[in-house]
C-alpha cells in the first residue's frame, strides 16, 4: 500500500493536463521576454489577485525574498509576525541577501498583535532606531496551522504601515484557501498588500513556481531583483503552462482539502480532544499535540512512517498535517486509526498505572 503522505501539498504531483500542456507548450527566452506561455501566466496571475502585474519565480522563498529587496533599500527594518515562514523558514534570506533587519512581532493565530506593531513601526531613521522598510503578512498562516488572517485584521496593519508611509508584503503562498474559506475572491484579501506572492506547486499541484504580483513599477523593479538572486529563467513556459492549470482549475477544488483535513481533524478529536480541535481547522492543515504523550514529535514520525503516514514536525511536540489533492478521505480516516492506535499504546505507557486519565 502506497505512503500517505500528509508532509505537505507541497508533494502534489502534476495532472495529466498539466502534463500534456508543457509538452505542448509555445516557449521562447524570457530572458529577453520572449516567452509568450510565461507571459500569459504572469498577466493570469496578476488579474486574478486584483494587481497590475506579476512576475513568475522559481518559489515561494525567491518571491518573499525579490519582495523584500524590492520594497526596501539596506539596513532597514521589516516587522512580521514572530513565526511567520519568512522569517522561521527562510534561513535569514532577509539579513543575508537583503541586508535588513528583522524583527518578530507577537502575533495570535498568525496574526500580529496591532499595539505591538503601533509600537514598532517607524517612518525613518533616526540617530536611536532604524527605520521601518516594510510589514510582511502571511495568509494562510503555516505555522499557525493554515490559519486564514481576518480580513479586518489585515486591513488595520495594512492602514497602520501607509499611516507610517511603510509598504506592505503578503507572503499569500496559500492565498486561495484562505479566499476559499473566507468564501471571497483572492483580490479581497490581495489589497491589502502592496505586493503578494502565491505558490502554483502546493496545494495547486503544479510541479514548480510561484509569482509575486503587485503594481507595474513594482514589479519592474521585481524584475531587475529576480535577475540578481538568479531566478531569471529562459523557456521557462514548460513550466508556466501548469501554472496556468494550476490558477484555472486547480483553485477551485481546495474546498475538498480543508473538507478533507476536518475528517482527519474530527477523527482525532474523537480520540482524544488534546490532539487536535476542528474548530481551529480552517484550512488543509491540522496541528497535532502530542505532549501528552511525552513522547517527542520526530519520534512520532518514525513511529507513522513504520505504519505508512508520511508527516513533519512542527515544535517539539506538534506533528504537521497537510491534506491536499492525493488524499483521500478513506486515507484521512486511515491516518486518523493509526495515529489512535499509536496514541493509546503510548498514553498507557506514559501515564502512570492508577494515575487519572486526565492527568
Ligand atoms: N512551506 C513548506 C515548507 O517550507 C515548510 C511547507 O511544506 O509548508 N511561504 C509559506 C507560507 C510556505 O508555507 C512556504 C513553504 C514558503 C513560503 C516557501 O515556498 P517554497 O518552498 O516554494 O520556497
Amino acid at each position: 500500500m502506497p505512503a500517505i503522505d500528509l508532509r505537505s501539498d507541497t508533494v502534489t504531483q502534476p495532472t495529466d493536463a498539466m502534463r500534456e500542456a508543457m509538452a505542448r507548450a509555445a516557449v521562447g527566452d524570457d530572458g529577453y521576454g520572449e516567452d509568450p506561455t510565461v507571459r500569459r501566466l504572469e498577466v493570469l496571475a496578476a488579474e486574478r489577485l486584483g494587481k497590475e502585474d506579476a512576475v513568475l519565480v522559481p518559489s515561494g522563498t525567491m518571491a518573499n525574498l525579490v519582495a523584500q529587496l524590492t520594497h526596501t533599500g539596506r539596513g532597514g527594518e521589516v516587522l512580521l509576525e514572530a513565526m511567520s515562514h519568512i522569517l522561521r523558514s527562510e534561513l535569514g534570506g532577509v539579513a543575508n541577501l537583503a541586508g535588513l533587519f528583522h524583527r518578530g512581532l507577537p502575533g495570535h493565530d498568525g496574526a500580529m498583535d496591532i499595539d505591538a506593531l503601533r509600537e514598532a513601526i517607524r517612518s525613518g531613521l533616526s540617530p536611536k532606531r532604524l527605520g521601518t522598510a516594510l510589514v510582511c503578512m502571511e495568509t494562510t498562516h503555516n505555522a499557525a496551522g493554515g490559519k486564514v488572517l481576518p480580513l479586518d485584521h489585515m486591513a488595520e496593519v495594512h492602514a497602520i504601515a501607509k499611516r507610517h508611509a511603510v509598504p506592505v508584503h503578503i507572503d499569500g503562498s496559500r492565498i486561495f484557501n484562505a479566499a476559499t474559506a473566507l468564501r471571497v475572491q483572492a483580490p479581497e484579501i490581495a489589497r491589502y498588500g502592496d505586493s503578494v506572492s502565491i505558490c502554483l506547486s502546493k496545494g495547486l499541484s503544479a510541479p514548480v513556481g510561484s509569482l509575486l504580483s503587485g503594481s507595474k513599477a513594482i514589479i519592474e523593479r521585481a524584475r531587475a531583483f529576480r535577475k540578481m538572486v538568479g531566478g531569471s529563467m529562459r523557456q521557462a513556459g514548460i513550466i508556466a503552462a501548469a501554472g496556468i492549470i494550476a490558477i484555472e482549475q486547480m483553485t477551485q477544488r481546495l474546498g475538498d482539502d480543508h473538507a478533507t483535513a476536518q475528517v482527519l481533524a474530527r477523527r482525532l478529536a474523537a480520540i482524544d480532544p488534546v490532539l487536535a480541535d476542528p474548530t481551529r481547522v480552517q484550512t488543509n492543515i491540522v496541528m497535532v499535540d502530542v505532549t501528552r504523550s511525552k513522547r517527542r514529535a520526530e519520534d512520532w514520525l518514525v513511529d507513522l512512517k513504520d505504519r505508512g503516514v508520511l508527516a513533519n514536525a512542527f515544535g517539539p511536540y506538534v506533528v504537521r498535517l497537510v491534506t491536499h489533492r492525493h488524499i483521500a478521505e478513506a486515507d484521512a480516516t486511515r491516518a486518523a486509526d493509526i495515529i489512535a492506535e499509536l496514541w493509546r499504546g503510548r498514553i498507557a505507557a506514559a501515564v502512570p498505572r492508577g494515575a487519572a486519565a486526565s492527568d
